[in-house]
C-alpha cells in the first residue's frame, strides 16, 4: 500500500490530521504502508484520485481518497481489528468526526496557524496563504493573533471528551478505534508544527494523548514533532 502524506519543509515532518487518522488506522490493523511525502502544490501526484487533497491511499489497483472513505474501505477489505464495531458505532463516529472538525479545528487553527505557516515548504507558502486567507476572509496574521486565547477556547471545547475520558481509557471504550484516531489527528497536527503547550498534565485528555502516542509501537511519538510538555 502507498499513501500520499502531507509533509512540511522537511520530508519527515508530517502534519495532516486527516493523514494521521489513516496512519493510525493502518497500524491498528497491522497493515504496512509506504508513505510518500506530498506538498499542497503537488497536485499532479494525486491526480489519479480525481481530486486534490490527501490522504490518498493506493492499495494495489484501488485508489481511495478522503480519510472517512479510506477508513470504511479498510474495514470492508480487511475486517480484522475493526475501526468501527458495527453500523451504530460507525454512525456515532461520523457525528464525532463533524464535531471534531467544527468545535476543535477552529480554535486549534487559530492557535497554530502561524507556527504551521513557518514550517511548511517554501513552494507551498504562496498557495497556502492565498487559499487560507480566502477561506477565512482574514490574513493568516489576523487568524493567529491570539494563540493563548485560542488554546483556552480549545481546552474548553474538549469538555465532552474530558468528561468521558475520566471514566474510560479511550473514546471508543477499553480499546482505541477510529474515533480515537480522529481526535488524535488534531494533536499530532499541532505537535508536528508547534511547540505550544495545548494541555496541562493533570488534564485527563493529556493522559489519553500519552496512551495514543504509545500505541502501535510508539508510531506517533516517534514521528517528528515537538515534545508534549510533561
Ligand atoms: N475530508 C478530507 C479532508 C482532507 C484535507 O483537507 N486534506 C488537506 C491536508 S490536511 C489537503 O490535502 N489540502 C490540500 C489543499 O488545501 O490544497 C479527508 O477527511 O480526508
Amino acid at each position: 500500500m502507498k499513501m500520499w502524506d502531507l509533509a512540511a519543509a522537511e520530508d519527515d515532518r508530517r502534519f495532516s490530521p486527516y493523514c494521521w487518522r489513516i496512519k493510525m488506522a493502518l497500524a491498528h490493523k497491522g497493515l504496512e504502508v509506504e508513505t510518500i511525502p506530498w506538498r499542497f502544490t503537488d497536485k499532479e501526484a494525486i491526480a489519479a484520485s480525481g481530486q486534490d487533497k490527501v490522504p490518498v491511499l493506493q492499495d494495489g489497483q484501488v485508489i481511495v481518497h478522503d480519510s472517512w472513505e479510506i477508513a470504511r474501505y479498510l474495514d470492508e477489505k480487511y475486517p480484522a481489528q475493526p475501526l468501527f464495531e458495527g453500523a451504530q458505532a460507525r454512525s456515532l463516529a461520523y457525528v464525532f468526526k463533524f464535531w471534531v472538525e467544527t468545535a476543535l479545528y477552529q480554535p486549534i487553527v487559530r492557535a497554530i496557524i502561524l507556527d504551521l505557516f513557518a514550517t511548511i515548504h517554501e513552494k507551498d507558502k504562496a498557495y497556502y496563504r492565498e487559499s487560507r486567507e480566502k477561506r477565512f476572509g482574514r490574513t493568516l496574521e489576523e487568524v493567529g493573533a491570539d494563540p493563548k486565547g485560542a488554546i483556552q477556547a480549545f481546552r474548553t471545547a474538549l469538555l465532552p471528551v474530558r468528561q468521558q475520558l475520566v471514566q474510560q481509557p479511550f473514546v471508543c471504550g477499553a480499546k482505541p478505534a477510529f474515533a480515537d484516531y480522529i481526535l488524535f489527528g488534531v494533536f499530532q497536527w499541532a505537535r508536528a508544527v508547534s511547540p505550544q503547550r495545548l494541555l496541562e498534565p493533570d488534564d485527563p485528555v493529556f493522559a489519553w494523548r500519552e496512551r495514543m502516542l504509545d500505541l502501535h509501537g510508539g508510531l506517533a511519538r516517534n514521528a517528528k514533532g515537538y515534545p508534549v510538555w510533561a
